[in-house]
């Protein structure tokens, strides 16, 4: 990894990896216009072409599902269970509840909240199956109340043309019965047009969330408006803000963990100690090699877009930290929690030497699907939020209209829209 020395600059702006997403979009354009012409035979064109084989049908058999999860390692789908419930735990407890404000005597505003109809899930093939992706995108929308789910997942072709039985398994432990062989860009349309205005059977969603390539990333922008989308998931990012007290293993780790996705991925050290980063230096030299992974580790951790970043203190650090707004921030200090406090950019925090990423990208209960690419200064993490609305529920009586009516109609007035201001005078004419 390359050394950034920040300690005499107040320089805070860490290097990323640019994504052409824009250029992705001149092939992803045509494609979905493509299936929401053409529907499923254009999904099966593209996946026959992209993934390498059709499958006999888009919609997985349920029967395939089920017996899915009868194959399943029983260590994993013991995994899966934790990952599941301590998920579950924290949805529901986030779960927003009504409130009614008493604005003026006769007047209340109800804020609802209420879940999406149908949302849209996409769990990528790519280098690894990500069964967990499954559910932290699922877990979150089944506690929001959404009533109908359908996952779309890469046909493999070492699979029958079926999506990574892993996946299939993590559909039914979850109840998730509705399952699309689909993948990329096409899938995405798919899940935002439907396909039943061109003879098919899929309804159209209102909201598509999970990760996926520079292609999926198009797609989401392509289709934003037609649908919601949660976010443009980019390549894996982890900073860890580590002073002397850190353990330079476990930072080394870390660091290696998120390298281990994407050889586009970005892994950041942002360390006051220099024996601190020398002994981090000297970890990964040994842990890299031993690594199953270790080419595509390599080359993310050899990239521009990852650094061991010197700073002059934990200030600074925290600084850099805020103005780089990673994916994932690691707090290595002594006294990590009040470094953590003064954080207010990154998807998600991860506290003291005993909390790694990988805990939260699995089983910490907290949600791994999180913004990338400093949008965390903007947005967050998915969470039952992302799949409910608010609705304002507004009630006046006589006497509250009768109350506010006149300046109701000042303000009208003042926009040059007098109509407005005679839907309230006709009542207090009355
Ligand atoms: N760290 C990834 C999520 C993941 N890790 C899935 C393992 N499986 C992005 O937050
Ligand atoms: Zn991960």
């Amino acid at each position: 990894m390359r050394r950034l020395d920040l300690r005499s600059t107040d320089e805070v702006v860490l290097p990323r990896a640019q994504l052409d997403v824009e250029h992705a979009l001149e092939v992803v354009g045509p494609l979905c216009d493509d299936v929401r012409e053409r529907g499923e035979a254009a999904v099966l064109e593209y996946g026959e072409r992209f993934d390498g084989v059709r499958p006999a049908s888009l919609r997985v058999d349920p029967a395939r599902i089920t017996a899915a999860l009868d194959g399943l390692d029983p260590a994993v789908r013991e995994g899966l269970t934790e990952s599941i419930t301590r998920l579950r735990a924290t949805c529901e407890a986030e779960l927003e509840s009504t409130v009614v404000t008493q604005v003026a005597d006769g007047a209340t505003v109800e804020r609802r909240i209420v879940p999406m109809s149908r949302v849209g899930l996409y769990v990528p093939g790519g280098l690894a199956p990500l069964v967990s992706t499954v559910v932290m995108n699922a877990v979150p929308a089944q506690v929001a109340g959404v009533g109908s789910i359908a996952l779309a997942s890469p046909p493999q072709a070492d699979h029958d043309g079926l999506p990574h039985p892993t996946i299939l398994a993590a559909c039914a432990l979850l109840g998730i019965d509705e399952v699309y062989a689909a993948g990329g860009a096409q899938a995405l349309a798919m899940l935002a047009y439907g396909t039943t205005s061109t003879g098919g059977s899929v309804a159209p969603v209102d909201l598509i969330t999970g990760p996926g390539n520079i292609y999926v990333a198009a797609a989401k922008r392509y289709l934003q408006g037609t649908v919601a989308i949660d976010s443009e998931a980019g390549p894996t990012e982890i900073a860890i803000i580590a002073d002397d007290t850190a353990d330079a293993a476990f930072v080394a780790a870390d660091l290696v963990s998120q390298a281990e996705h994407d050889p586009m991925a970005a892994a950041v050290l942002i360390t006051d100690s220099e024996a601190l980063a020398e002994a981090v230096e000297a970890e990964l030299e040994r842990q890299v090699p031993a690594a199953k992974h270790a080419e595509r580790i390599t080359t993310a951790l050899d990239g521009q877009q990852s650094a061991i970043a010197l700073v002059r203190d934990v200030d600074q650090a925290v600084d850099v930290a805020n103005a780089y707004a990673a994916e994932h921030l690691e707090i290595q200090t002594a006294d990590a929690g009040s470094v953590a406090d003064r954080i207010v950019n990154a998807g998600a925090i991860f506290v003291g030497p005993h909390t790694p990423v990988s805990l939260g990208d699995y089983a910490a209960g907290s949600n791994h699907v999180l913004p990338t690419a400093g949008c965390a200064c903007h947005s967050s993490g998915l969470s039952v939020r992302a799949f409910c609305k608010n609705m304002h529920l507004v009630t006046y009586t006589d006497q509250a209209l009768r109350d506010v009516g006149p300046k109701v109609v000042t303000l009208a007035e003042a926009e040059d829209l007098p109509s407005h201001g005679a839907a309230v005078s006709v009542r207090l004419d009355r």
